[in-house]
């Protein structure tokens, strides 16, 4: 055979079997209830001379039996944040046996090995209806008991566990099983049971063929199959403090108190120092941290200053969106040069946020620029 012939043989090969791949190959195999005849021929020849050909009365007969097989696996685990509500949790259902099955879902705690239990464990599912492996097959259905996933050899079902998360702290876990029990179809949620008096080639037996899983009970070759997925708390960690200075003792053009940050008057020693005399230009700064693995967002700082002050500016930095542009603004805030006796000064930052802290901490800064009161209030 040339080199020719041996290519396009192996071309021919490769394209039959995917056409027999396309049509007929199912993880169980061949569809339950297909009934298997088959019937023979025997020649033979006494001395040279051939004799007649020697058949089956009747064809042999079986019908194919109902692979029982099932597996849940779990997707990648959710990152959640303390106190959240309706948090998902992702599996993947296959019916890897050779019959249309439904299956009984239910959603549980781990007790032990973790640290929290989550809670409003509600389930729903979408099936790969179009079978590309992707769930865009449509909006969930919520799983109530007898709403099972009614599926096809070798189709999949997307299964969300959604749970209320309790106040609980960074790093802290919680683990969810999901248990999937085959059923028949139509909702009814009868869970199918397996022949266990020896084969008869005429009927349709149940065999179960499924692995043990994750949940107690959950042995080998029963029917069902579990398995684990884990929400882990990730949460921001945010310390403030508010600290005062005296930015000039006597104000001007230098050390404008209205321009920040600008230029403070020196603090070298005493003599040079800045003291909180009457028209002294006071700085306020509060400056919020977040050591965390999570973001903080709408953060809030509130600030009414001292009746005693004339306010003159404010600004913020370091408040930065996940793109590092700003976040936040004030929302309230006085006009320059109010009197903070005859008006109180509200100054009031709204929708701030500090990314994630836990490799070097995220900071912002609200400053506040006011002077002292030359007179009583
Ligand atoms: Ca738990
Ligand atoms: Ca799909
Ligand atoms: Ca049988
Ligand atoms: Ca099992």
């Amino acid at each position: 055979m040339t080199n020719t012939k041996l290519f396009l043989k192996g071309l021919l090969s490769a394209t039959a079997l995917t056409a027999l791949s396309a049509g007929t190959a199912f993880a169980g195999g061949t569809t339950a209830g297909t009934t298997v005849t088959n019937t023979f021929t025997l020649d033979y020849n006494v001395g040279t001379t051939p004799q007649t050909q020697v058949t089956g009365d009747t064809p042999t007969t079986f019908v194919v039996d109902r692979l029982i097989d099932v597996n849940v696996a779990p997707n990648a685990g959710t990152s959640v944040a303390p106190s959240a509500q309706d948090q998902p949790l992702s599996f993947t259902l296959t019916n890897e046996g050779n019959d249309d099955q439904g299956y009984v879902l239910t959603a549980a705690n781990v007790a032990a090995g973790d640290d929290f239990d989550a809670s409003n464990l509600v389930i729903s599912y979408v099936v790969d209806t179009n079978g590309d492996g992707i769930n865009n097959d449509g909006a969930p259905v919520v799983y109530n008991g007898t709403s099972t996933p009614d599926i096809a050899p070798d189709q999949i079902v997307f299964v969300t566990i959604e749970g209320d998360i309790p106040a609980a702290t960074q790093g802290q876990t919680s683990d969810i099983t999901l248990l999937a029990e085959t059923a028949v179809t139509g909702g009814s949620g009868t869970l199918v049971t397996e022949d266990t008096d020896g084969n008869d080639n005429a009927a349709v037996e149940n065999v179960f063929a499924d692995a043990a899983g994750d949940v107690t009970g959950d042995v080998a070759e029963d029917g069902s199959h579990s398995a684990t997925n884990t929400y882990t708390v990730s949460t921001a960690d945010i310390t403030a403090e508010k600290l005062v200075s005296i930015f000039a003792e006597v104000p001007n053009a230098t050390n404008d108190c209205a321009i920040i940050p600008g230029t403070p008057a020196p603090q070298t020693n005493d003599q040079d120092d800045q003291y909180a005399i009457p028209g002294a230009c006071v700085e306020y700064t509060i400056t919020a941290t977040n050591t965390g693995a999570a973001a903080a967002n709408s953060i809030d700082i509130a600030d009414t200053l001292p009746d005693n002050l004339t306010f003159v500016a404010a600004s913020a930095t370091g408040f930065l969106d996940g793109a590092s542009a700003p976040a936040g603004s004030f929302t309230t805030l006085p006009t320059a040069n109010q009197d903070c006796f005859a008006t109180p000064c509200v100054v009031e930052y709204t929708g701030g946020e500090l990314q994630d802290g836990s490799g070097t901490p995220t900071t912002g800064v609200v400053t506040i620029r006011a002077i002292l009161a030359s007179s009583k209030p």
